[in-house]
């Protein structure tokens, strides 16, 4: 049998902001439905982080989640793990959107908030959701016993990728994963894999950050224990490199409606020719226009580049707070967790 995988799709996100929201519904209109109706996936796992909001739900988000997701997965079995941003307490899972939500209006939609075995056809896959202080051992412990084959989760895991470039320096070790043949993940919403471990990432561009980044969806076969991409080509995000030799008359700006654009200018003499440009962008209603002058789009300046910082800001802090409170190891170390929290959350994972 197929399974579909989706993560992270984080309904809310960036304020609930309406233009996010069409453009997320657009990936399940145009590329996850058709795709499963064409391969006939009746089965689908998410590995957390539905919603994006931890502690509030904006009916205006939530009727537009029941009726353009919620309501059109009824036709399949969705197996839902909680993750980070479902859940209202840092230390527990119990109280969590999904469930609050959903939870008795969709039968077969299951949300789970402790570690769960499912066996699809001859195959065993384990589920873990988000693991927090409070269900930390149980976490581990239900890991360690499970004869699965298979481990899905919501995993912070050391020396994988927060953002591109930037390697997680604390977390959960992956060598306590190695037994397995394939570790699922989401959290992390770049697609990435390494070993035995796959962070699937998220379906569709969340952050200027995503413009070089491949978007999709997975389908696992059960029978032939191979991962499909399906991939998403539609972007939010688009970088426009800007010359004098650039043809405005050959752009097809309808592209643009509703987008978020970053024009990158090199060589700028013919003022004309860059107004007409620009111009052209609002004309087709472009949902922001930023230009950046003497630049090239590449990976490291289309977003402000908080990864070079990341390893560093920490550095820094840690041995600020080493200094402060040498004489009280109990506090350096409770600070220091509290920054990590604080300065991880700022990713906004
Ligand atoms: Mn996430």
């Amino acid at each position: 049998m197929k399974i579909a995988i989706l993560c992270d799709t984080h309904f809310g996100a960036r304020n609930d902001g309406q233009v996010f929201l069409d453009y997320y519904f657009k990936f399940f209109d145009d590329v996850f439905f058709p795709a499963c109706e064409e391969r006939g996936v009746k089965t689908v796992l998410h590995l957390g982080d539905l919603m994006d909001r931890r502690k509030f739900v904006n009916f205006n988000t939530l009727a537009q989640v029941r009726e353009r997701f919620m309501d059109r997965l009824q036709s399949m079995e969705v197996h839902c793990i909680v993750g980070n941003h479902d859940t209202y307490f840092k230390n527990t899972n119990e109280v969590n959107s999904p469930k609050e939500l959903f939870g008795s209006r969709y039968p077969d939609f299951h949300i789970y908030d402790t570690p769960v075995e499912l066996t699809f056809d001859n195959t065993k896959i384990a589920m873990v959701p988000w693991i927090n202080k409070g269900n930390e051992q149980e976490s581990i412990d239900f890991i360690n016993q499970t004869d699965a084959t298979i481990l899905a989760g919501h995993f912070e895991l050391e020396g994988y990728q927060v953002m591109r470039g930037v390697k997680h320096t604390d977390g959960m070790k992956p060598d306590m994963l190695q037994r397995f043949d394939k570790v699922w993940s989401g959290h992390f919403h770049q697609k990435h894999e390494e070993n035995n471990v796959c962070y699937f990432g998220t379906a569709y561009q969340m952050t200027f950050a995503d413009l070089f980044e491949k978007k999709g969806f997975h389908i696992y076969d059960t029978e032939t224990d191979e991962i499909e991409f399906v991939p998403n080509h539609d972007k939010l995000f688009h970088a426009i490199p800007y010359n004098d030799d650039i043809n405005v008359a050959m752009i097809d700006f309808r592209q643009y409606q509703g987008r978020y654009i970053k024009v990158f200018v090199h060589e700028k003499k013919d003022a004309k020719k860059f107004d007409r440009l620009i111009e052209k962008l609002y004309e087709n209603n472009a949902e922001s226009v930023t230009i950046l002058e003497n630049e090239t789009p590449t990976s490291e300046n289309v977003e402000v580049d908080k990864d070079a910082l990341a390893t560093d800001t920490m550095t820094l802090i840690s041995s600020y707070i080493d200094d402060v409170f040498s004489e009280d190891p109990e506090e350096c170390k409770r600070l220091k967790e509290a920054f990590k929290e604080l300065f991880l959350e700022s990713f906004d994972l």
